[in-house]
């Protein structure tokens, strides 16, 4: 006769396999497609079936599919502008030095977009990462300020 302890350790054993055991290997299951685009795919058996390593179960009304698709990462990163401002006094022909040295244009290109700044107040000269265009504004800034010229870029997000 089985005592009211045996009993209790006995409806315990029963209640891990056929409860906690399935829960916890479909967990594993999801654990190891978390973040791809690989479906997770979770076969419900019967439970007479041989369990582990038993022929998986024909596909049919027995057969519960979970698809778990990561979101695609398909942001750009945001982008820079760098602004150039005009002024009285830098020299054209230094402004076009500017601009072939720091943004590599060519000697047209660069007369055509000091000519811009020159009649218009401003101009975009160039358009990057954030750091890279922090990093070229800075450079434009300091090396003028170094040739004692107002010349003056900024930086501005693009929408
Ligand atoms: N306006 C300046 C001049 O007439 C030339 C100039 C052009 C200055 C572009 C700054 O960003 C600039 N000497």
């Amino acid at each position: 006769m089985e005592s009211r302890a045996e009993k209790i350790d006995r409806e315990m054993c029963e209640y891990e396999a056929a409860i906690l055991k399935p829960v916890a290997q479909s967990m594993d299951a999801i654990g190891d497609h978390a973040g791809t685009s690989s479906p997770v795919k979770l076969e419900r058996r019967d439970p007479d079936d041989g369990g582990a390593g038993a022929p998986p179960a024909t596909p049919g009304s027995d057969t519960v599919v979970l698809t778990e698709t990561a979101k695609p990462e398909l942001k750009r990163p945001p982008m820079f502008r760098v602004i150039l401002l005009n002024d009285d006094y830098t020299p054209q022909e230094f402004v076009v030095h500017v601009l072939e040295t720091f943004f590599g244009m060519d000697h047209d290109k660069a007369w055509q977009l000091m000519m811009a700044v020159h009649t218009t107040g401003s101009a975009t000269v160039g358009i990057y990462p954030r750091d890279v265009a922090e990093t070229k504004s800075e450079q434009v800034n300091a090396y003028s300020q170094q040739n004692k010229y107002p010349l003056l870029s900024t930086v501005e997000m693009t929408d």
